[in-house]
């Protein structure tokens, strides 16, 4: 092997030059002296002449075939589709690329001022400081609120979210709080008119974000024995509060909800669920001093990198108390419904920004001879993909519909019901998926998919945490056992009779048929397996809690492509994808429960075998 070096001027080119794998040599000539290589491949440039085509990122409304027949549906003649298409290419034009500069300038804590006295700041990016202008400008909490769409405004709201969300370097983030803390105010009664305003407002100068302090040292899932923040009285009726919060998301927020533990004269605290309240805190004073809060430290996290995360201590944080004393829990858990929403219709926005991608560069990549999209394998994967991604987006779609009618106050009992069902169904199926559908969209890409700076592995980064923040799969799993067990089952009754329902029209069509066989077949299996567990003991409900929400979900998403494959202007490609949907395992509860793996014997049979080897 020879390796040539060439010079003129600054320029310096290596030649690789397999001539002989014996002896290796270095050499310098001039540039006349290479004339004669000018056919030679790569003899005038570093790196030859082909360049791979980057996948072209368009307005993500027009592209989406599901989300425009979706609307036209059911918000057709209102002016919809043209504010989100004009919406789709701010989102392509301008919001694209402060997303990118977010992950790329991430926030950094400064801990003292210039003269060192201790004065706690988190920097963040001008991207991220517009990004905020843009969200408020465009209502995207704000259009929640207004209701002018009325019982569609969720919809209509959360479709511009799902548009933002892929390029917005995770704003979806304060956002999802910020609307969180809004809903808890209203569902409180607004006991904080002003703070809700601002929450509210489309006006930048005087719009708040919101956090949500809930994760303490002990931990982020069991809240209410993991508590430790204690609020003591003040005379003004205020509270001081007292603790460390482990984990809080876009910490530079001007407000936060957060729960703590109301001291009695002797300091003494009531232990549990019932001991906790809900507070309402400024988080910067304001000359930019924070409001007894030491910020210990930013996270370093896998992805999410874009939102400072970070550790707090409260030493003696100025809050005011929002809730009834001892309700605590119950009063974020109107909060907890909206980001659970946010995280669903993140995790559908992530998995339709990778099959855009990946089916945008099948059209411009060859291999093997012809375009990736020529390759049937290939284009079976995206296929794949883009039926899981239309079942997400149909699911996501009708919990923000049930939200909507909700706050509108039109929800039917059954539809109150479902709400509270699917909100934890709908966030822990979509989470697992989009990890799912996303890595494989990178896979998708060849090698490039695992390089930084083409921007596809921060989409995976940031779709981990979508199983993990608003609660891990087993706890809204058990969270789904929960609704179950407050309602006495109505819920599941409020399922079931609107999974019939939504079956009704796919009987007239015979494309449909065997799809509509394997779901009548599978809701039934479901609901037997829903009634015998009821008579089980406790200990094999919550075995099976992950596989009953995973046959809800498929069940439910099952039902709505039949219902949208049902419509008069349904396509062939709606039929054909309620098709492929239903192909699966629609209710492995009842599978893994003919396979043995709830029975008492099994639990230990698990233990055995995860700690095989590991002495105990
Ligand atoms: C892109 C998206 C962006 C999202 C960004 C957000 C960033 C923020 C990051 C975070 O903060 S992540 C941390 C989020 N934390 C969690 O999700 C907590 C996970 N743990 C749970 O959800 C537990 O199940 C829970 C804390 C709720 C358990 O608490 P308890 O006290 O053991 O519950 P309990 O005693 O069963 O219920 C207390 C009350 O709350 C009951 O009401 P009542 O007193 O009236 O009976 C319950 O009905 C009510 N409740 C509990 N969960 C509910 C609920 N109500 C409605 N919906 C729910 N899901």
């Amino acid at each position: 092997m020879a390796v040539r070096v060439c010079c003129r001027g600054n320029r310096v080119a290596l030649h690789m030059l397999s001539r002989s794998l014996s002896h290796s040599s270095v050499s310098v000539e001039t540039l006349s002296e290479l004339d004669s290589h000018t056919h030679t491949p790569f003899s005038r440039s570093a790196i030859g002449t082909f360049f791979q085509e980057r996948p072209l990122l368009t307005n993500p409304f027009t592209q989406d075939a599901l989300l425009r027949a979706y609307l036209q549906r059911h918000l057709a003649e209102r002016g919809v589709q043209e504010e989100l298409e004009r919406f789709g290419e701010r989102v392509v034009c301008e919001v694209e690329a402060l997303g990118r500069r977010c992950e790329l300038e991430p926030p950094v804590l400064q801990r003292y001022d210039p003269w060192g006295r201790r004065r706690d700041r988190i920097l963040t990016c001008d991207a991220w400081a517009h990004l905020r202008r843009i969200s408020a400008h465009e209502g995207l909490v704000a259009a929640a609120y207004e209701r002018t769409y009325g019982d569609w405004s969720r919809v209509y709201q959360m479709s511009k979210m799902y548009l933002f969300a892929p390029s917005a370097g995770l704003y979806t983030c304060p956002l999802a709080m910020t609307d969180g803390a809004a809903k808890v105010i209203e569902t409180l009664g607004m006991p904080a008119r002003k703070a809700f305003e601002r929450l509210t407002t489309r006006d930048d100068k005087r719009f708040w974000t919101s956090g949500q302090w809930m994760t303490e040292r002990r931990g982020g899932s069991d809240v209410s024995s993991g508590t430790e923040t204690v609020a003591k009285r003040q005379q003004d009726g205020w509270f001081k509060l007292y603790g460390f919060k482990w984990f809080t998301s876009a910490t530079d927020a001007d407000m936060t909800l957060t729960l703590a533990r109301v001291t009695d004269e002797n300091g003494r605290t009531t232990p549990g669920s019932r001991g906790l309240s809900l507070f309402l805190a400024e988080v910067w004073d304001s000359d930019g001093s924070s409001n007894g809060i030491e910020v210990q430290r930013l996270k370093d996290k896998l992805g999410t990198r874009q939102v400072p995360t970070a550790e707090l201590l409260l030493d003696g944080m100025n809050a005011r108390l929002l809730s009834e004393e001892g309700r605590g829990v119950a009063s974020i858990a109107n909060m907890l419904t909206i980001t659970r929403i946010y995280n669903t219709v993140c995790a559908v926005a992530a998995m339709r920004r990778i099959v855009h991608l990946s089916r945008e560069y099948a059209c411009k990549r060859s291999v093997f001879g012809k375009l990736l999209k020529d390759h049937a394998l290939h284009v079976q994967t995206l296929s794949r993909m883009e039926v899981e991604t239309r079942a997400a987006f149909l699911l996501t779609m009708e919990v923000c519909r049930l939200l909507g009618r909700e706050e509108n106050r039109s929800a039917s009992e059954r539809e109150t019901l479902l709400l509270r069902l699917m909100t934890p169904v709908a966030k822990l199926y979509t989470a697992k998926q989009a990890v799912s559908v996303v890595s494989e969209g990178l896979e998708s890409f060849g090698g490039q998919g695992y390089i930084e700076d083409t921007g596809l592995p921060s989409i995976l980064r940031d779709a981990q945490v979508l199983s993990i923040w608003e609660g891990t799969t087993n706890v809204l799993s058990l969270d789904v056992l929960r609704s179950i067990a407050k309602s006495s089952g109505l819920v599941l009754q409020a399922f079931c009779s609107d999974v019939q329902e939504r079956l009704l029209p796919a009987e007239s069509s015979p494309a449909l048929r065997p799809a509509l066989t394997s779901l009548r077949a599978a809701l039934a299996a479901l609901m037997r397996f829903c009634e015998a567990a009821a008579a089980r003991p406790a200990g094999a409900m919550e075995l099976s809690a992950r596989d009953l929400a995973y046959s809800l979900a498929r069940v439910y998403m099952g039902a709505l492509l039949l219902d949208h494959a049902s419509w008069e202007h349904a396509t062939h490609t709606d039929v054909y994808t309620a098709l492929r949907w239903c192909d699966q395992d629609l209710c492995p509860v009842v599978s893994r429960d003919a396979a043995g793996c709830f029975d008492s014997q099994t639990t230990a049979m698990d233990s055995a075998l995860v700690y095989d080897g590991l002495k105990l």
